[in-house]
């Protein structure tokens, strides 16, 4: 059965392996994506045990997606394919001095998730559920999904961990800000990283940062920091968690593999400055490969990662 759940819009990936326009010639890796999508397959790579709730489209993409949460141990046995609607994918385009996200979801399969479509128990009977602010930036009844899923988690006794991972691409930055905002309140444990903390709080440091995410309610705040590291506040302790010194290829999905870490580790009953170390060190894998899915590691890497990070702050 599914410990750790969580549901949103999984994207197939074409990342730029170089920098360069059209002319440049420039080859495009093909892979998969979609923050909820990466966070099943990263918990499960992670040995937790991972359920995973969407609508796939009945084309190739959708086949190779349901394919991928197979072969990679994600119980998909409620995802649901949809005759109607395409599934979503993106672009990683590398054309100038940032990399750029060029989606192209519009009506996918997935952004016609709603309320009806999450099965009874699933969120009941998980130890704990993961919701993403990219599940209610695709759509109305999607963002109405979410809400639901938290208020059942709640009642369940579910730990609700949420990274906002606001995408000012997806919905107005207001619109974010008062959704986010609004949910950060419901749920135990709010994610962001530092750009989305100064967003959703308008403070500029660290600290001030963290004290006002649970200042909305959440008990706990992670704000991950890529490079620096990350931070956990709570009303008790704030601990600061650093990073490995590594080369960044890319950091699509570092985000959602810390998250897995921290699920995983904090369902298998750690502090929560253990499971964001976790975190740290598997999100410093996932950072020196390209794309979302390939360089998630396994659990003995992290593992191991994150024993040499222990040993940077003994
Ligand atoms: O967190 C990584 C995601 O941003 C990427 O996989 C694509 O889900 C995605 C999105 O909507 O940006």
């Amino acid at each position: 059965m599914a410990e750790i759940v969580s549901f949103g819009e999984p994207l197939v990936e074409f990342n730029a392996e170089a920098v360069g326009g059209p002319r440049s010639g420039a080859l495009y890796s093909i892979g998969f994506g979609g923050d909820s999508s990466n966070f099943a397959i990263a918990t499960a790579r992670l040995d937790g045990r991972a359920g995973y709730l969407t609508r796939v489209g009945d084309d190739r993409f959708g086949r190779m997606l349901l394919d991928l949460w197979r072969d990679e141990g994600v119980d998909a046995s409620r995802v649901a394919t949809d005759p109607e609607h395409p599934t979503g994918l993106y672009f990683i385009v590398r054309d100038g001095s940032a990399a750029e996200f060029v989606y192209r979801r519009d009506g996918s399969a997935a952004a016609q998730l709603c309320p009806e479509h999450i099965p009874d128990g699933w969120v009941e009977r998980a130890r704990l559920l993961h919701v993403t602010g990219i599940t209610q930036a695709i759509g109305r009844s999607a963002c109405d999904a979410v809400f639901q899923a938290v208020e059942r988690a709640r009642a369940a006794d579910t730990i609700v961990t949420y990274d906002p991972n606001i995408r000012p691409k997806l919905w107005p930055l207001h619109e974010a800000r008062a959704v986010t905002r609004y949910t950060a309140a419901m749920c135990d444990v709010v994610m962001p990283n530092l750009e989305e903390g100064r967003l959703l709080t308008g403070r500029d440091d660290p600290y001030d940062i963290a004290m006002e995410l649970l200042e909305l309610g959440a008990p706990l705040a992670v704000l991950k920091m890529g490079s620096a590291g990350a931070v956990v506040a709570s009303a008790a302790d704030y601990t600061r968690v650093p990073a490995l010194d590594v080369r960044a290829v890319d950091p699509t999905g570092a985000g959602d593999t810390f998250n897995a870490a921290f699920a995983v580790a904090t369902v298998e009953g750690r502090s929560p400055a253990a499971a964001a170390l976790l975190g740290s060190a598997a999100a410093a894998h996932v950072v020196q490969g390209l794309g979302a899915v390939n360089s998630i590691p396994q659990r003995r890497v992290a593992d191991r990662l994150a024993g040499e990070l222990s040993l940077s702050i003994a």
